[in-house]
């Protein structure tokens, strides 16, 4: 039976969103759809970070999650945060329209996503080719616009 979450992103400004996950078994690919609304045109960070708290808005999820301790990188580089999903891309409709397939993350085992939180960015994520220490560890994306936290639906 296919494994579904869902993650609704809210902040402090106009930025809002909905995320739909979906695998089809443990070992499947996990398919992202929905969009984020309020966006400024162009590239957004989109991660999943550490932890599930939101208690002092979208500060409180921590660091991208990476239970393998490895550099912050894109998603299709071998060595990357678990939570490193890339970009979302704006149209001049300020709406980014989501279509992921991610093969690291995961919705069961120990990449699990479940009770983290999904941070959209108010920045483009330089996937860790900034050439400086803190594109190695965030992508120097920069605020955090809308974030969530992610739960299991039917
Ligand atoms: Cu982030
Ligand atoms: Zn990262």
């Amino acid at each position: 039976m296919a494994l579904k979450a869902v993650c609704v992103l809210r902040g402090t400004g106009e930025t809002s969103g909905t995320v739909y996950f979906q695998q089809e078994s443990e070992s499947s690919p996990v398919k992202l759809t929905g969009q984020i609304d309020g966006l400024t045109p162009g590239e957004h960070g989109f991660h999943v970070h550490t932890f599930g708290d939101n208690t002092n808005g979208c500060i409180s999820a921590g660091p991208h999650f990476n239970p393998l301790q490895k550099n912050h990188a894109g998603p299709n580089d071998p060595d990357r945060h678990v939570g490193d999903l890339g970009n979302v891309t704006a149209g001049a409709d300020k709406v980014a329209k989501l279509d992921i397939t991610d093969s690291v993350i995961s919705l069961t085992g120990p990449n699990s996503i479940i009770g983290r939180t999904m941070v959209i960015h108010e920045k483009a994520d330089d996937l860790g080719k900034g050439n400086n220490e803190e594109s190695l560890k965030t992508g120097n994306a920069g605020g955090r616009l809308a974030c969530g936290v992610i739960g299991i639906t039917q």
